[in-house]
């Protein structure tokens, strides 16, 4: 197995949580003054989800704040495409800040919205970085010829839900758009794919985890995969490694609030070139596996497919 699970998994419940919500999962993590920040997303009791905070020494045992760190904006130009909530979170850190993409549902669609906080205490909306209806946008924590570079995965009712490329020079306005990555036919990615953890920089390429959808008789199954983007140019893909890396096997991952579901919006790199991968648990809970980074570029590189 390339990712190992922790033994304690799930490492995060609804029960950990000291207000009422019926899930923890799909959470960003990030390295802060050497703590593991966890913005983790959960339903409330009427189906229309928030983000939590947590925090930990050691990237295992994570302890929930009181209160949760993003609810939808009542007041400003965000209220109006947050009404219906604000979902799965990725954090990067540039410039001295940390950089918050998120879902923002509304009856008009989901959007990207993008805020940052310095010290996880107070957090500013800064952009709504998409129109509708968009998901899973991840930012690559280094600029590329001055310009920010993004991942992301709009819907489409005619080509299947791939990944695409966008550059900024400001994190508000967005262009130069390239598809770079498609689902592949009759392969455990088939349906859909969509980015995951923020890409992380390695010798042989950017290593982006991302999700795969597959339709079965018994509804979808999500899983993970890794693809490895050029240096110096995100939008040309060295390789995908062309099976899976993680799916749903344990009981917290077949069973809970969507059957079927490994989704991850974080990995964080260590020193001793390990990697921990955290993923969401049937929309349910919150799970974590390490796997070693080399291995992973090996993975890509050593059986590859077509990245379109
Ligand atoms: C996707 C998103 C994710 C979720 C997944 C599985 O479309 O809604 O937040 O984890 O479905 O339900």
């Amino acid at each position: 197995m390339i990712i190992k699970r922790y033994k304690n998994n799930p490492i995060l419940t609804k029960d950990d949580v000291p207000y009422p919500v019926a899930t923890v999962h799909n959470a960003g993590v990030v390295k802060h003054n050497g703590k593991y920040m966890m913005l983790f997303r959960s339903h409330k009791l009427n189906g229309r989800s928030i983000l939590g905070l947590a925090e930990s020494d050691d990237g295992y045992n994570f302890k929930v704040k009181d209160k949760p760190f993003m609810i939808p904006a009542t007041n400003g130009e965000f209220a109006e495409y947050e009404e219906y909530g604000v979902e799965d979170p990725r954090i990067i850190f540039t410039d001295g800040e940390y950089l918050i993409t998120y879902s923002a549902y509304s009856r008009h669609g989901v959007r990207i919205g993008l805020a940052k906080t310095k010290d996880f205490k107070s957090v500013e909306r800064f952009s709504l970085i998409t129109e509708a209806d968009y998901r899973n946008v991840v930012i690559f924590p280094e600029k590329f010829n001055g310009l920010y570079a993004r991942l992301d995965r709009p819907h489409s009712e005619i080509s299947p839900w791939s990944v695409w490329i966008s550059y900024s020079p400001d994190l508000i306005y967005w262009g130069e758009s390239k598809l770079i990555m498609k689902p592949m036919q009759y392969h455990w990615d088939e349906m859909k794919i969509g980015p995951g953890a923020p890409p992380i920089k390695t010798d042989r390429g950017w290593l982006n985890i991302y999700h795969g959808v597959f339709p079965t008789m018994d509804g979808s199954v999500y899983r993970l995969g890794v693809a490895l983007h050029d240096l110096k140019d995100p939008s040309k893909i060295i390789a995908v490694g062309d099976e899976w890396i993680l799916q749903p096997e344990e009981v917290y991952e077949i069973t809970g609030y969507v059957h079927n579901v490994v989704f991850s919006c974080a990995a964080v790199p260590e020193e001793d070139g390990s990697v921990k991968i955290y993923w969401g648990g049937a929309d349910k809970v919150m799970c974590v596996g390490t796997a070693n980074l080399e291995e992973l570029v090996d993975h890509c590189l050593n059986n590859s497919r077509e990245p379109l």
